[in-house]
Parts: structure tokens; sequence; C-alpha cells
């Protein structure tokens, strides 16, 4: 009898496990002893995988050169603006997505005209009514406009600078649009102090327009607040990008926190999304924010059913498009390199609320760091040309690698740590 009982345990054992066994591999047979064919499989293959091998079939094609979301980028520079032979005291930064509309592009973007460059955001102490701290102090919005995307005619200030006291009376930076029921809005970030005073302080505002030519109004007040205190987004919102999307304003933007004003050194970026149903609000943060881990500026845009990003500098996933089909849940998608830097992507159906979005194949972005020396520090606004979209299939975006010259590495040279390594190398 013991040993039948005893059979009988060992048995419903058994049982138990290979039944646990058989919903972990579900699908594989693991008896099958297989080697990974040399024609790419197109669906993931029914046995053992290393997890590389695996999650290969995780993105949208196992090939990079057939995923939709994998582009290299082509720099042009832009026609028409003028940086007064490069000295510093003229910035163009930041641009907005570009819009079509009367006929040619429209793009808004942070304008710096100052007597002097600016002085850094260490020494904010000493900035003045003319001497700015950063890059984007002391700016305004400006806007120009295109025929065909790379020849440009500067128009003029579309929002400019309040009076002090009001909301941005410092600066106001890094615009985005969005076309809401045929009527224009900017979001931007306003300063009420010299960029760097606490680090960059400011929250996201709003200006509207019956027309892309203006004039604009600001509603001077912030429409994206701060979070509380204690919470990720305590000190900033910024970089607003928002699009239309399930028949809501749904406007992504970044923060950076765990630093200031004390903790430079700890400093991480990461992004939030708040959704409204109404251009003035209220923006009603997503509980599940921070939604994207990395990148710095903000670049989305409405791809197939959900939202893709571009994650450029800073965190973990740097240098990756991401895809989230419900415009929350952020996944990987590709993995890019020379990336468009705060990028604005054309795109034509980002206010359209369609169901099924084409992507990308150019937009505007900035290089920081167009000046030939330090004390002449500006910004140059830029195009890049990508296939991110599924109406185009261009090879030269395909192909899966750029080469630099060795003087662009050389140029990330060791510096002072020169002289340490070569002793160290000694010993
Ligand atoms: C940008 C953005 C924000 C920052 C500064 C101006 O590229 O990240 O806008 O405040 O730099």
């Amino acid at each position: 009898m013991k040993y039948i009982i005893g059979n009988c345990i060992v048995l419903i054992i058994g049982l138990f496990y290979s039944c646990k066994d058989s919903e972990i591999n579900s699908n594989v047979d693991a008896t099958v002893d297989q080697v990974f064919p040399h024609k790419m499989p197109e669906t993931k293959p029914q046995f053992l995988l290393s997890k590389a091998t695996e999650r290969m079939f995780n993105y949208a094609t196992p090939r990079v050169q057939d995923n939709e979301l994998f582009s290299q980028f082509k720099y042009t520079e832009l026609e028409g603006f003028d940086y007064s032979g490069g000295d510093g005291t003229i910035s163009r930064r930041d641009p907005s997505r570009p819009i079509f509309a009367n006929g040619k592009y429209y793009i808004w973007y942070t304008k710096r005209h100052t007597k002097v460059p600016p002085i850094g955001w260490n020494r904010a102490e000493e900035a003045t009514n003319e001497i700015p701290s950063t890059d984007w102090d002391l700016c305004d919005l400006w806007y120009a406009t295109s025929e065909d995307g790379f020849k440009w005619v500067e128009q003029g200030v579309a929002v400019a600078r309040p009076k002090k006291p009001n909301l941005g009376w410092r600066s106001i930076a890094t615009p985005d649009i969005l076309i809401w029921k045929g009527k224009y809005y900017l979001y931007f970030q306003a300063f009420n102090e010299p960029s760097g005073t606490r680090g960059d302080w400011c929250p996201i505002s709003m200006a509207y327009s019956d027309s892309p030519e203006g004039p604009w109004i600001h509603v001077g007040k912030p429409v994206v607040p701060f979070g509380n205190k204690g919470e990720w987004d305590q000190d900033q919102t910024q970089d607003p990008h928002p699009i239309v999307y399930q028949d809501k304003i749904y406007l992504y933007y970044k923060a950076a926190y765990n630093k200031w004003p004390d903790k430079r050194d700890v400093y991480a970026v990461a992004h939030g999304l708040a959704i409204a149903e109404d251009p003035f609000g209220p923006f009603e943060k997503h509980p599940l924010n921070p939604v994207l881990n990395s990148g710095h500026e903000t670049t989305y845009f409405p791809f197939k059913e959900g939202i893709a990003a571009l994650a450029i500098k800073d965190g973990n996933e740097a240098q990756t498009m991401q895809y989230a089909e419900d415009g929350v849940n952020f996944e990987i998608a590709a993995t890019v390199e020379l990336t468009p830097t705060a990028a604005g992507c054309y795109t034509p159906d980002a206010f359209t609320g369609t169901d099924y979005a084409r992507g990308v194949t150019w937009g505007v972005c900035h290089f920081i760091n167009a000046a030939t020396s330090s004390d002449k520090q500006h910004s140059i606004i830029a195009r890049f040309d990508c296939d991110l979209s599924l109406d185009h299939n261009e090879p030269i975006f395909k192909s899966t690698g750029v080469w630099h010259r060795p003087e662009v590495y050389f140029e990330q040279g060791l510096g002072e740590l020169k002289e340490l390594r070569s002793n160290q190398t000694l010993k």
C-alpha cells in the first residue's frame, strides 16, 4: 500500500512539474535539437533559443534593414539664416516640428540676439538684462517659412518675452506647435530667472492664434505646471511636444531630475505625458509618468496605431527609437546613431487624429556646438532626412553603419587625463 501511495505522489509531482515546464516553454519543443538556420526565419523558431536570439523576434522585423523604425539620418545646412559671422550674439535652437499651411512650411524656434554671447550657467548670478547666462536665456520665439524645407525666410518674432514680472519675462524658449480645430497653439518654456540660477527652472506655457502668422496671445500662466515637491518633475516641465492622439492632446515633456540645486553629478532625465481635451488644459499628468526613461529633448510622432519616440542623449536607452502602441508604454524598436538633437519631425498626420499614422521622412534639429571657440557659443538649426515612414523605402537610410573620420574620434581626446593614463601605463 505504502508503495502504491509513494508512487502516486511521485507521479503527481512529476505531472505538476511537466505542466509547469510546458507552460513556461509553451510552443517550444525542447527535445528538438535544432541549429539556427542560415536563412533568416520570418517568425520565432519553436525550439530553444538564447535570450538574444529570442529578442530578435520581439522587434517589428528580425532584420534591422526591414524595420520601419530604423533609419540613418542625413543632414543639410539650412539656407537663409544669418548668425552674425558666428560671433555668438545670434543663436537659433530647439525648433518646432515643421507644419505645412498656406502653401509653405513653417517652423518656430528659440532665437537669441544679444549684445554678447552667453557667459555660462555657472555664472548665472552675473547675468544682466543684456548678458545672457545660457544660450537659451534672454530669448524670444521667432518663426520662418520655406517652400522646400531647405531655403528658409525668417519672418520675425512670433511670441516676445512679456514685461517683468509676467511669466516668461526673462526668456521664452523651446516651442512646439499644435493645430487643434483649425487654430494654432505654441507651447514653450517660460523663464522668470536666468537659467542656471537654481538649475533650469521653468514651466511650460502657451500662446494661441487663428493663423500661423500670428498675432499670438500668450496665456501668461503655466499650462503644464511642475510636479509637487518630491515628485520627479518638481523643478521643471520642458520641451513640450503635442500630438493629437485618440481625440485628445497628448503632450510629451521632459524634466531633468535627481539633481538640482546641489546634486548636479547625479543628474537624470526622463519624459512625461500630460493629456488634455482642450489646448488651454487642464493637462492631466499620466499616472505612469515618466513614460520614457531616456532621451534629452523630446521627439515624438504618431506611428501606425501608436506613438514613436526618439531617445537621443541621456539614459540607459539613449540612441534608440521607441514605440508605444498605446502612447504610454514605450519599448525599444531600434537602435540608431548620429541622431538629430532636439528634432522636430515633419508629421502631416500629427494633428489629424488618424488611427494609422504613416511616419516621417524629414525634420529640423539643432547643433549646440556650432561655435568655433567657447567664447562664441551659439546654436544653429539644420535639416535632417530619414526614412521612418511606411510610405518610403530609400536604401541610403537603411544602411547599417556610418563611418566617421578619425578626427571625429580624436576630438574626443583624453585631455588632462592623458598624462595620468600614460603614467599608469608605465607602472
Ligand atoms: C534644450 C532643452 C530645453 C533646455 C534648454 C532649452 O535643448 O532641453 O530648452 O531648457 O536646452
